[in-house]
């Protein structure tokens, strides 16, 4: 079709986020603002991250920059861009962000409704060889009354408003759930916009596919060493394959296009895992259920879980329908 080769009919994020306004008279659109806001912070880390390789070569940001202040490292430099796009959106009150100890409070003239956590550059060990990483996010509305408190981002999962990722890889990949199906956007860099192209995704039931660090085996408990030997050494059919980024937006990205498993589970050195409750498990376990899959932490669906602190962990468990039924059901049979 020669209509196709140039399309002229572009479903941008904003066009599409109004969009789904419009079905809610109610709102006054704050979340779209929100949300327009964490997108420019996205193309901005995907621009930093893009010439990271050469701006290490070359020093084309500045080995040291005017102020004679070092080049920052691009973990630091991510997050900056957040919290101030976050801040000058008005639309937030509180921020938690993996790099900050402490959550940071908006002042009240910047002041609204959303809580959002986020972890802005994951997959950090993975920048120097240009492998792909991502920001992650996670979006709550604060109770009503009374003032903001750290017990408004502590909060189930399921609580969650919105959730969804942007991937800094091959080319850079915007996923969001709001609550309604997961869609997913992709950079064009000549528009500066992210277009639709992956709209209501839906993860296979079962996968082919498992996802896990397999050099802490040594340390898992039973119901994961069970479930890995299951993958490899299967009773009827044939061996699942085993892709690991290390990088938690990659792996679960393909997880939720191919499907399949990806796993990060306590063991005897960690009894909590490694992977971050609220703007790590919480987030990936929104989309995953959101697009027809499970998310379970070896106890429970991950999204009941309560955090008690900002930072706490899980072990996480999250994929294919069938394949995240099979981890439970060896949980189960544990008890
Ligand atoms: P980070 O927040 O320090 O970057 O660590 C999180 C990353 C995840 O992206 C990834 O799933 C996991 O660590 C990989 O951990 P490991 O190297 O132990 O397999
Ligand atoms: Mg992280």
């Amino acid at each position: 079709h020669a209509a196709d080769a140039h399309r002229t009919d572009l479903m941008t994020i904003t066009r599409f986020v109004l969009n789904e306004q419009s079905k809610h008279p109610e709102s006054r659109g704050d979340f779209t603002i929100l949300l327009s806001h964490i997108v420019l912070g996205c193309k901005f880390v995907c621009s930093a991250v893009n010439k990271a390789g050469l701006a290490k070569l070359i020093g084309l940001a500045g080995e040291t920059n005017v102020q004679g202040e070092e080049q920052k490292k691009l973990d630091v430099l991510s997050n900056e861009v957040f919290i101030k796009a976050l801040v000058s959106s008005g639309r937030t009150c509180i921020l938690v962000s993996e790099e900050d100890e402490e959550a940071t409070f908006v002042d009240l003239s910047k002041r609204g409704k959303y809580c959002v956590v986020f972890d802005p550059l994951d997959g950090s060990s993975n920048i120097d060889c240009g492998v792909s990483i991502g920001t992650i996010f996670g979006i709550y509305m604060i109770k009503e009354g009374g003032e903001p408190s750290v017990e408004d981002v502590l909060q189930p999962g399921k609580n969650m408003v919105a959730a969804g990722y942007c991937m800094y890889g091959s080319s850079c990949t915007f996923v969001l759930s709001a609550g309604r199906g997961v869609n997913g956007f992709t950079l064009d860099p000549s528009l500066g916009e992210f277009i639709l192209t992956h709209p209501d995704i839906k993860i296979p039931k079962k996968g082919k596919i498992y996802s896990v660090n397999e050099g802490n085996a040594k340390n898992w408990d039973g119901p994961t060493a069970k479930y890995v030997e299951k993958c490899k050494f299967p009773k009827d059919g044939s061996p699942k394959s085993l892709r690991y980024i290390g990088s938690m937006v990659a792996d679960v990205h393909r997880t939720l296009l191919y499907g399949g498993i990806f796993l990060y589970p306590a063991d005897k050195k960690s009894p909590n895992g490694k992977l971050r409750v609220l703007y790590e498990v919480f987030p990936m376990s929104f989309l995953m259920e959101q697009a027809g899959g499970q998310a379970f932490t070896g106890k429970q669906r991950a999204l009941d879980l309560v955090p008690k602190n900002i930072h706490e962990r899980s072990p996480i468990f999250l994929g294919s329908y069938d394949d995240v039924e099979e981890i439970k059901a060896l949980y189960a049979a544990e008890e």
